[in-house]
């Protein structure tokens, strides 16, 4: 009788199947657990590996940016991918994990999912609560500068994140599989015109689905809060620019929470 690791290899086997018919030739590979697909992709591409996607049930080292941790939840079969792509050597990167999160939003929308809205740099937020988290990374090879690019969306929020969401507790019943299917196709398709054209096509829509527009925010680095102001939106560089007491900010790295406190003036 098969079981549901067949059904995901299956389903792993067919998406990969769609995808050459639409001309797009992408390895596809499901693994019922890993450490983190991201960190397999970078020492695939390490050792010669080409264009892929990997899809895992489960990761035991499931990374976010800046060395923190990705949870995955077991109950609710998350989607834990990554998918290795090349772009033309020193390519900007400056706005990829931006039009990522739009090309995300626009998967979960083909899906019905409405409300769906984008934090900076790289969350998609539900009702204020994170359903789907990004993390680019980057691995240089003399032919072409590699991305890996890794998602973790939650069909149902891990029961230790109280400020995380899911697919189901929002109405859209939908597996990994189907949640694949919609983004993978947007993933490439946005990538081939990234190389091309930056993040400048979706600066636009980014801002239309900015979930902070106008609100009260603060950017944190590694500890005390450093710049507060209302956020604006982003540029085509992928930059957020905050309104504060001293003028327009623009912001390249960093952390940038909602003020629930000492709402104090911003400057106008
Ligand atoms: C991210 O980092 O949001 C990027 C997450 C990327 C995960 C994917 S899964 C497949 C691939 N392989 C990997 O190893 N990673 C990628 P960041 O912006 O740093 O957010 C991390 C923070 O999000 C954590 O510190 C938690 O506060 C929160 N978080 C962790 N797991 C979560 C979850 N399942 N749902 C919602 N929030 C979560």
């Amino acid at each position: 009788m098969a079981g549901p690791e067949d059904d995901d290899s299956r389903n792993a086997a067919a998406l990969q199947r769609e995808l050459a018919a639409a001309g797009h030739a992408c390895e596809l590979r499901w693994v019922a657990e890993t450490g983190s697909t991201n960190s397999d992709l970078l020492a695939s591409l390490r050792a010669g590996g080409g264009v892929q996607c990997l899809v895992a049930g489960h990761q035991s080292a499931g990374r976010g940016r800046r060395a923190r941790t990705w949870h995955d939840d077991t109950r609710g079969a998350p989607l834990l991918c990554s998918l290795a792509w090349p772009l033309p050597r020193g390519c900007e990167l400056g706005g990829l994990s931006l039009a990522v999160g739009v090309w995300l939003v626009q998967a979960l929308q083909d899906l019905g999912m409405c409300g769906a809205m984008l934090k900076w740099p790289n969350d998609v937020l539900i009702e204020e609560r994170k359903l789907a988290g990004v993390l680019v990374e980057v691995a240089d090879t003399p032919a072409a500068r590699w991305v890996v690019v890794g998602i973790g969306l939650n069909l149902r929020a891990p029961e230790q994140l109280p400020q995380a969401a899911g697919l189901l507790e929002h109405g859209v019943q939908a597996d990994r599989w189907q949640a694949l299917r919609r983004l993978l196709p947007r993933l490439i398709g946005g990538l081939q015109e990234f190389a091309l054209r930056g993040f400048a096509p979706w600066t636009a829509e980014w801002n239309a689905l900015h979930a902070w527009a106008g609100r009260s925010v603060e950017l944190r680095g590694d500890g005390a809060p450093q710049l507060r102001g209302t956020a604006l939106g982003v540029d085509e560089q992928g930059f957020l620019w905050l309104r504060t007491p001293a003028g327009r900010e623009r912001v390249t790295s960093g952390d940038v929470s909602l003020r629930t406190h000492d709402e104090g003036p911003e400057g106008s």
